[in-house]
């Protein structure tokens, strides 16, 4: 999907906070023009695919009408307490065309039993509700922030738990299985899309989809690891770049003017979709319960360079490039297999896009990028993995002709080679 949407919009938009106690008022939560179809009319025109939005966040607040906690938008002000986010915005991303993604707090600073055995009971009738009432979930999005201080229905006291047992993730899994079978699930142990061990956004240059998945669980200490994968991983587990458009999560009216620049932005850009990974990018919905006008604005100047960038396939089109694909042994009797491309004609090129058939799994760890010039072949980039996508920036350039070459890498199996300016 390459690019989705994060909306994180809850209480802690309405107290200013990044991560509440627990003990805030339902009134608090009083939104004076909520409007999910701006939301997904925004998320669509800047080319997003999906949405994923805080249904519970850490503070326990519930953003639909869940039969099983008071701790909700029916006991607020907003429609007089008849108000569904979910409902609003799953049947919005319908419209739109954009897929509906629900992120659940696993911890819950809100509820009593947070810590015993009972919470899980709650924590799984709650997944139930949202993922039975809301149609077709793409991603269910796991966070691995857990315990410490609370509220918990009043206790106000610190609770730890073990995470790696506490929560009985397989039972957890197993009923995301049984309710939306299509549905990706997130965490940092994924099981099947894993966190980049970041919140900048950035890839690593080396990122494997591959993941030895059985050493991590949500909150893990080795999640650094994450940022490259395992070469030798034995689970598929691509990893998702979530990182925020302001420099907080949610809403804070004195970051107006801190919506990230279109620099950093596709900075950003280039170190996830460019590096074999998913962007996730946060947009905080604001007081009103619409996307600010600032960051509006940003996200299609963001589309905007996007396009710029990649207007021209110097690669391909119907006068376009020819492609010549050798394999020869160096002198060390390993392989080297290369992509020739010929541009007809002097092209000025400073980007260069690649991508695995990733059916067939991923397998290039190294390669190198000549570029003809005087007939001699001049190194101008190179890198490790692929994966899904590759995309390397380097100085422009003129050239005819662009070599790829694969080394030590067995047979390979790509399915793009793109050159733009
Ligand atoms: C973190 C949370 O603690 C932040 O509040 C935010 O939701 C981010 C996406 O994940 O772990």
């Amino acid at each position: 999907m390459e690019y989705n949407a994060f909306i994180h919009f809850n209480m802690n938009t309405f107290t200013n906070l990044e991560w509440g106690m627990g003990s805030e008022s339902p009134a608090t939560f009083n939104p004076t023009a909520l409007d999910c179809r701006q939301w997904a009319r925004v998320c669509k025109e800047a080319g997003m695919k999906g949405i994923i939005l805080t249904a519970k966040h850490h503070d326990g607040f519930c953003l639909w009408p869940s039969k099983y906690t008071e701790h909700s938008v029916k006991n607020s002000p907003w429609k007089g307490g008849k108000g569904d986010v979910v409902r609003e915005l799953s049947d919005a991303c319908k419209e739109y065309g954009l897929k509906f993604g629900v992120y659940l707090s696993p911890w819950d600073r809100n509820h009593p039993d947070y810590g015993k055995p009972e919470y899980l009971t709650y924590f799984r009738n709650q997944l139930r509700e949202l993922l039975t009432n809301y149609g077709p979930i793409f991603e269910v999005w796991f966070d691995g922030a857990n315990g410490g201080d609370g509220y918990y229905g009043g206790a106000n006291e610190k609770r730890e738990v073990d995470r790696q047992t506490y929560y009985d993730w397989p039972t957890t899994i197993q009923l995301v299985r049984e309710l939306q079978p299509n549905a990706v699930i997130f965490s940092d142990a994924g099981p099947d899309v894993r966190w980049v061990g970041n919140e900048d956004g950035f890839a690593g240059e080396t990122n494997w989809s591959t993941l030895r998945r059985d050493e991590f669980y949500p909150g893990s200490p080795n999640y650094k690891e994450l940022n490259n994968g395992h070469a030798d991983g034995n689970y598929w587990v691509p990893a998702e770049c979530d990182v925020s458009i302001r420099p907080g999560w949610y809403y804070h009216p004195e970051q107006d003017d801190k919506v990230k620049s279109v620099e950093q932005l596709t900075d950003i850009y280039y170190k996830s979709v460019g590096r074999n990974g998913l962007l996730l990018l946060n947009i905080p919905v604001d007081k009103r319960g619409l996307i600010h006008e600032n960051d509006a604005g940003r996200l299609i100047e963001l589309k905007k360079a996007l396009q710029k960038d990649f207007a021209v396939n110097f690669a391909e089109g119907p006068k376009g490039a020819s492609k010549k694909v050798t394999a020869v042994e160096n002198e060390q009797g390993s392989r080297i297999t290369s992509i020739e491309v010929d541009l007809s004609g002097k092209k000025s090129i400073s980007m260069l896009v690649l991508q695995e058939k990733i059916s067939m799994g991923q397998r290039v760890s190294s390669f190198r990028v000549f570029a003809q010039q005087n007939g001699n072949w001049t190194p101008i980039a190179g890198g490790t993995t692929i994966g899904y996508k590759r995309i390397l920036r380097f100085a422009k350039i003129e050239t005819d002709k662009v070599k790829i070459e694969f080394e030590g890498s067995g047979p390979l199996a790509i399915s793009e080679v793109g050159i733009y300016q």
